[in-house]
């Protein structure tokens, strides 16, 4: 599975994350990494996502910068040569995504241009980085999610400010207009993002109408089809040294022990 992996910097540390990272990252500047599938809805992004209980780490990538990613993401990067010397991982600190939640960041490419990082029940640390951008025009697992946060925000112990940020229209399909993902979860009835067979179903109508059918309503390559500008997207955010390329090798691994 080749991802896109985009490269999110921290601007501001929540209190927790703050208490338990400053002191040994070295000055660097830390980016939480998201691995997409769906680079050409970067402008859209409205807040990150990361699991409560998972365990994620910062590892340095050399003296300026480090990368906030599971342990997992980080050795998958180290052996694809995104850490110096090729296959070495230097692990600065350790830190639960409960503690970074309340973290403030930039959404390269978005139009929101900072935004804040969110908890969600479905980050699974065994895919991608662990860290999950949000989309939620297009990606239903996103809209539900963000939903269920205003909705109880004091139970999720988030300010509800962090989750104020509403769906942008990105991609236009004939069928479901300017808001695929928050269309299909009113049509499917989806109450939560606890309900994962609807939603694993409306990610698949989105993806499918989004791809086929989808032009472009916004950014460099507004009014093109999908198809024509994800790759463009892409290598445009890669040039701009705001992404790079994370494919995940152990996807059979996975799947025959699991
Ligand atoms: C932004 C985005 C915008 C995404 C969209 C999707 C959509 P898949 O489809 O199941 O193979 N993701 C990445 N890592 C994780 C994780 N560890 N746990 C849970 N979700 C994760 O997975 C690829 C997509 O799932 C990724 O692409 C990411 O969300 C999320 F408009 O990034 B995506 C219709 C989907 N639309």
């Amino acid at each position: 599975q080749e991802y896109t992996a985009i490269k999110a910097q921290v601007v501001e540390w929540s209190p927790a994350a703050k208490e338990a990272v400053e002191s040994k990252i070295g000055g660097r500047k830390v980016f939480l990494v998201a691995a997409t599938l769906r680079p050409e809805t970067m402008y859209g992004q409205t807040n990150c996502f990361v699991g409560p209980s998972i365990k994620y780490g910062i590892f340095a990538i050399n003296d300026e910068e480090a990368y906030l990613c599971t342990h997992r993401a980080a050795r998958n990067m180290a052996f694809q040569g995104v850490t110096n010397p090729r296959g070495t991982i230097n692990q600065l600190a350790e830190i639960e995504g409960s503690k970074i939640i309340g973290t403030k960041i930039k959404a390269p490419f978005s139009i929101n241009p900072e935004v804040y990082v969110l908890p969600m029940d479905n980050v699974l640390p065994t895919k991608g980085t662990g860290v999950v951008t949000s989309v939620p025009s297009d990606s239903p697992d996103d809209y539900q999610t963000l939903m269920d946060l205003r909705k109880k925000a004091e139970y999720y112990k988030i300010d509800p400010s962090w989750a104020s940020l509403d769906p942008v229209p990105l991609i236009s399909t004939p069928t479901y207009g300017d808001l695929i993902a928050p269309t299909l979860c009113k049509q499917m009835k989806i109450q939560s993002q606890k309900d994962t067979k609807q939603l694993t179903e409306a990610k698949d109508v989105a993806y499918k109408e989004g791809f086929y059918n989808g032009t472009m309503l916004v950014g460099e390559f507004k009014g093109e089809s999908v198809q024509d500008a994800k790759p463009k997207v892409r290598e445009s955010m890669i040039k701009q040294g705001l992404a790079f390329a994370y494919a995940e090798p152990e996807g059979l691994v996975i799947s025959r022990s699991a």
